[in-house]
């Protein structure tokens, strides 16, 4: 027997303004259960524009109280983000805490974080969040202070250099957290210009959270992660995954790349937590190849797809080639694995998907690899060692010169041996 609902209720509401309105409304409410919360009641209002002072028109911020009392909730989710006096007044007027989209994401993504990284990011986009929002509170103060009596412009007066002091007191912790992120990322700076320098080609697994990102990531490094099999978390859930992870594949022809797995993305992702995730994103704008992974079974797959594609363009990646992955195609009804143009239709659970994948991820990455044939004397065995270990040798001879190799390897390696190459 389930025992009681330990989740808290409460009631969502959202302005129809037209575009995509059942699907804002559907992820806003998979948001909520996200947050151990669940909605009770959905309410909805079309209007054009929304109200300055309480978002939504008078007549319905009198439904909502209403309805907040006849519900029993302590707690309402407005579908958008609002201005501070927004929040302000409508929970004047309905007595309950008005929790706006963007604050409801920043709560998910604080019980969610796992890393020092994360965890900073979050505490900085959440800083960034109260810092405009400082007034309302500091104001409510004053207002208290002079609706009590205290006399008027001295209680103005501490009100607004306590203000001060908080906008102060959070401007430091902003700074001290910047400097600590800076502290910690020096060392993936270091890691990534490393690989800069190695010329190992990257590809990011990118898309809508829960599309199935991490678990291909898994698959794919259970099979060829040389040494570095650690798996990284998946479950059922919104934004299972929070922190940035990169691995090496290595593949049986001696080909390699990095592959990296991030946060995964939702439509109007707050600017302040883009803008903090920006440097955990940057592995998404420095690949040579994104592969977008969408779940196919999801109705409003093409509403997750264009927020992907969304969000992809607000942290600056425009012109990186894509492929995309239509994934959980087990649980739909059509046949899969399948390679349609630049698309493929699989499952992360099927191992002939997986090579697909593979297949085509490589097809990509080492599109410009290039076979030719070496002529290296004998006194040179070390580049014939390292070819060995780094290119994929097709065949090897030993003539009366040295060694006559047929190999496939990159433009780099090419560049780098291109005295040994045999000219016809
Ligand atoms: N049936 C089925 N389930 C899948 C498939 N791929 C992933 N899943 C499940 O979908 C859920 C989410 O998978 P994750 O790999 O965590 O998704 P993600 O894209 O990394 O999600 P975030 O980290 O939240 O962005 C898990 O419960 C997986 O087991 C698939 O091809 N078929
Ligand atoms: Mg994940």
């Amino acid at each position: 027997m389930e025992s009681q609902d330990s989740r808290t209720p409460v009631i969502t509401i959202g302005l129809d303004s037209g575009l995509n309105f059942d699907y804002s409304m559907a992820e806003l409410a998979a948001l909520v259960e996200a947050n151990n919360m669940i909605s009770v009641e959905e309410i909805r209002q079309s209007l054009d524009r929304p109200s300055p002072a309480t978002y939504f028109g008078k007549g319905k911020v009198q439904e909502l109280a209403e309805a907040a009392i006849e519900d029993d909730v302590h707690t309402i989710v407005v579908n958008d983000e609002l201005t501070p006096s927004q929040i302000r007044n409508l929970e004047a007027e309905t007595q309950v805490r008005i929790m706006d989209r963007t604050g409801l994401i920043l709560e998910i993504f604080a019980n969610r974080a796992q890393s020092k990284e994360a965890k900073l990011q979050v505490e900085l986009a959440k800083l960034q969040y109260q810092l405009p929002r400082l007034h309302t509170s500091a104001s409510q103060r004053l207002d208290q202070q002079t609706g009590g009596g205290g006399g008027g412009f001295t209680s103005r007066g501490t009100g607004e250099s306590q203000t001060e002091l908080t906008k102060r007191q959070i401007g430091k912790q902003i700074s001290h957290v910047r400097h600590e992120l800076k502290e910690i990322r020096k060392s993936d700076e270091t890691q990534r210009q490393q690989r800069e320098r190695n010329k190992i080609p990257t590809v990011a697994l990118v898309g809508y959270t829960n599309a199935g990102k991490s678990t291909i990531m898994n698959a794919l490094v259970r099979e060829f992660g040389k040494g570095e099999d650690k798996q990284v978390f998946v479950k059922d859930m919104l934004f299972a995954t929070l922190d940035t992870s990169v691995r090496q594949l290595v593949f049986p022809d001696q080909k390699k790349l990095l592959l990296s797995d991030t946060v995964g993305f939702v439509s109007k992702l707050p600017t302040t937590l883009v803008e903090a995730f920006r440097s955990t994103l940057s592995e998404a704008a420095n690949a040579d190849l994104l592969l977008q992974v969408v779940d196919f079974s999801d109705p409003n797959r093409d509403e997750m797809m264009a927020t992907t594609e969304q969000t992809l363009k607000d942290i600056g990646v425009t012109d990186i080639p894509m492929v995309t992955i239509y994934n959980k195609a087990d649980l739909t009804d059509v046949d899969y694995p399948r390679e349609v143009g630049d698309h493929l239709v699989v499952s992360a659970k099927d191992p002939a998907s997986l090579e697909l994948i593979t297949k085509v991820m490589k097809e990509k990455v080492f599109k410009d690899y290039v076979t030719v044939d070496f002529l290296i004397p004998f006194n040179d065995g070390h580049v014939v060692a390292y070819l060995n270990d780094h290119a994929d040798v097709k065949s090897t001879e030993y003539v009366a010169e040295g060694t006559q190799l047929t190999v496939e390897l990159s433009r780099t390696d090419l560049e780098h041996f291109s005295q040994y190459v045999i000219s016809d």
